[in-house]
């Protein structure tokens, strides 16, 4: 009853002004009567209008961009069709010895007890421990090109590390990191070993992007004024399982080779594939932005992104 009720989570957001002082101008230019500490969802939205967050902005083209001129001419098309497929595939991205300075450097801030397993399998943050990678990943080539795929500001906000795969069941990122307006977020996703079928690879769906943004609302898990919705997380991936089964859509399986990269879109269906074998590790780095413009939150706790350090 406690983790559903909301006065605990206000307290704990009342004591990290610093972390949400941004949201404050953004609740002022929409007009949302809300204090930087209160729980909020896409419910608070319903209805307001998004293109104050819009009007003043301009999107640059994809051929000032260094990194895109630098791409091979299928990553290149695949960049151009994000928008249409939801994703893209960037081969071979960084070479091997820039991702093995990324491995050497995951393994000894987990020898050093810097970085440590949450959630089971998850590396959090290694990029708040690391100038290296956090340089790497706020790159400023690839940051332009993300802004322009986010139609926004992209800014590096979340490092994952996998050793293993996932085995994550089919989801969309909005319903952990929701945006409003929606579709302000990016997952980028790079292959640190050669991954295949046995190893755990990611799966998405293309083109899912293009269905509703599933939200508490979708599966009764909307809650009352005091209290959170009472529906755990697998209620919405059973929800988004009967959806895929519905709308008939492909899976598609991403097996990489070391230093590929992929973009999904904030509502593209992902998530991991059985691993397999054991014998065999499958490390992966994904990396979360968000455009910078965008009231950011994460919608079944209700809880205002904390910039600088995470949901
Ligand atoms: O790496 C994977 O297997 C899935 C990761 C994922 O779904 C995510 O970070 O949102």
């Amino acid at each position: 009853m406690l983790r559903r009720l909301k006065l605990t989570y206000m307290l704990y957001n009342l004591f990290q002004k610093k972390q949400l002082q941004h949201n404050r101008n953004l609740y002022q230019k929409l007009g949302l009567n809300k204090y930087y500490f209160s729980p909020v969802s896409s419910a608070d939205f319903e209805g307001l209008d998004e293109q104050s967050f819009f009007s003043n902005h301009k999107i640059a083209d994809l051929n000032t961009i260094d990194l895109f001129n630098k791409l091979d001419q299928a990553s290149q098309e695949s960049v151009q069709q994000f928008e249409t497929n939801g994703y893209a595939i960037i081969r071979n991205y960084l070479n091997h010895s820039i991702v093995d300075r990324i491995n050497q450097e995951i393994d000894s801030l987990v020898q050093s007890g810097k970085l440590g397993f949450k959630n089971g399998d998850r590396l959090m943050f290694a990029i708040h421990q690391s100038n290296f990678l956090q340089n790497l990943w706020e790159d400023k080539s690839l940051n332009d090109l993300l802004s322009i795929l986010i139609k926004g500001k992209a800014q590096l906000f979340q490092s994952i590390n996998f050793l293993k795969g996932s085995q994550q069941k089919t989801h969309s990122d909005s319903i952990h990191m929701t945006t409003f307006p929606l579709g302000g977020l990016l997952g980028v996703w790079l292959a640190l070993e050669d991954i295949d079928l046995d190893n755990g690879p990611l799966h998405y769906f293309p083109k899912s992007h293009q269905l509703p943004y599933y939200m508490n609302k979708d599966y009764d898990n909307k809650g009352t004024l005091f209290f959170l919705g009472n529906k755990g997380y697998k209620a919405y991936e059973k929800m988004i399982a009967e959806k895929v089964e519905a709308q008939n859509i492909q899976k598609q399986v991403f097996t990489a080779k070391k230093g590929d990269l992929l973009i999904w879109h904030a509502n593209l269906l992902h998530g991991g594939e059985p691993h397999l074998n054991n014998n065999k590790t499958r490390k992966s780095m994904v990396l979360h932005y968000f455009d910078t413009n965008r009231i950011c939150y994460h919608e079944i706790t209700q809880r205002p992104a904390l910039m600088h350090k995470g949901i």
